[in-house]
């Protein structure tokens, strides 16, 4: 058995100002009220002086950190798996400049991307090269005590389409990576898995020996309908909790539970979970925090997990 922490996923909830780096660390400060959340998980933050506040914000409250690297390497238009060097050695050299930016920031783990899936020709050479490009990025954070990376597999061929995508395939590559990358965990994401097809239990199970961190998220998985795919859509209200989506807090409380029988393993303190859920600009940015809040605490519930209200 081991015990569950919620973490409040900011870059998503805060989606539309994370760019006004000021005021999207205003928004983390008047988090700090709310004595559900015991981690945070954020981007990069460009401004150094905005670094140094995260991190004594992150002290302060006690939080485990997560920087998701994602968004910064996309947005250059860069890939750890590219097949062409010269592209794949710049996104390498950014990504470890991002995790030094994190390292300041406090961060736990540093959650890296692996690539866009270009088609069954390509997918063994780009994952030998996503694999070298791992192993570079895990030298420099071996310098951090306290840094680890972590993966979030995503789907292949739904939505996101990207290279690590089906859960079986993923653990098995992962766990020749681990041979050199001990400090090197999943991110379990349910939308993802969901949109794999994969029974979510069997999955897990699956992330079981690496698991570090999941999302509760929602989504459609039926590819007629018009909202098909990995939105980080809504979830339900109270009472029925009902959306169009597949997740509901019986079905979350189900997944904690299964976390929560799991013994602690080797290299992670503590397992967080959050609810993955997207604003878009105009939306009421704390009433989105609200939403997860609620839909997480009725999932503890649930599963009969006790958490700080
Ligand atoms: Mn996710």
């Amino acid at each position: 058995m081991q015990k569950l922490y919620p973490s409040f996923h900011s870059l998503e909830v805060f989606m539309p100002v994370v760019k006004n780096e000021p005021f999207y660390y205003s928004l983390l400060e008047d988090m700090q009220s709310i004595p559900f959340y015991k981690g945070l998980e954020t981007s990069v933050f460009f401004q150094p002086e905005i670094r140094k506040k995260v991190y004594q914000l992150v002290v302060r409250n006690g939080y485990q950190l997560t920087v998701w690297l994602t968004p910064s390497i996309n947005e250059h238009n860069l890939n750890l798996a590219s097949l062409d060097t010269d592209v794949r050695k710049r996104s390498v050299s950014f990504a470890r400049k991002l995790i030094n930016f994190a390292a300041e920031m406090g961060a736990t783990h540093c959650s890296v991307p692996s690539g866009p899936y270009l088609g069954q020709d390509t997918l063994e050479e780009s994952k030998k090269v996503l694999f070298d490009s791992y192993v570079a990025l895990y030298e420099n954070v071996k310098q951090f005590e306290t840094v680890d990376l972590t993966l979030e597999p995503m789907d292949r061929f739904a939505s996101k389409k990207m290279i690590l995508g089906p859960i079986a395939e993923v653990i098995q590559w992962f766990t020749e990576l681990r041979k050199t990358c001990s400090k090197f965990f999943i991110h379990w994401d349910s939308s993802h898995e969901t949109l794999g097809n994969i029974d979510l239990h069997k999955s897990l199970e699956l992330a079981k020996p690496y698991l570090a961190q999941i999302h509760l998220c929602n989504c459609i998985n039926n590819p007629s309908h018009p909202c098909f795919g990995d939105w980080h859509m809504d979830v339900g209200h109270a009472p029925d909790w009902k959306t169009w989506g597949y997740l509901n807090p019986t079905i979350g409380g189900s997944l904690l539970q299964q976390i929560a029988s799991y013994e602690k393993i080797s290299g992670v303190d503590r397992t967080f979970c959050s609810v993955e859920v997207r604003s878009h600009m105009g939306d009421d940015l704390w009433g989105k925090e609200k939403q997860v809040r609620d839909f997480l605490q009725e999932c503890f519930r649930c599963a009969g997990l006790a958490f700080d209200s």
